[in-house]
């Protein structure tokens, strides 16, 4: 007599990982080109990009967005650009999120 096998599949998907991209402090940019920044590439109006910039000032960094890992490195090889191309070291990292 044949034998019949049943299996129960567990479905293999990982939830996709965020990312946060994040400006860091730092004595010489300057607040104008911060704000340029929020407003250029993570699309805030003036308004909530000064909010932003003055959040990182006093606490030492602040978020400008989450998004899939290719966005947010794109994103920072953008600003990382624009802000070298402009003479500000004005630093912007990654942070991943745990899901
Ligand atoms: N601390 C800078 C200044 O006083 C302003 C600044 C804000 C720089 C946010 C970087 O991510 C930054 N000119």
């Amino acid at each position: 007599m044949e034998e019949l096998q049943t299996q129960i599949i567990k479905p293999k998907l990982e939830k996709p990982k965020r990312f946060q991209v994040l400006l860091l402090n730092d004595d010489y940019t300057t607040m104008e080109f911060v704000v340029e920044v929020l407003m250029r590439f993570f699309s805030k109006n003036e308004e909530s990009a000064n909010a932003i910039m003055i959040k990182i000032h006093v606490d030492g960094e602040g978020i400008c967005g989450t998004y899939s890992h290719d966005i947010a490195q794109t994103k920072v090889t953008q600003v990382t650009d624009f802000a070298r191309n402009n003479e500000q070291p004005l630093m912007c990292v990654l942070r991943e999120l745990s899901n």
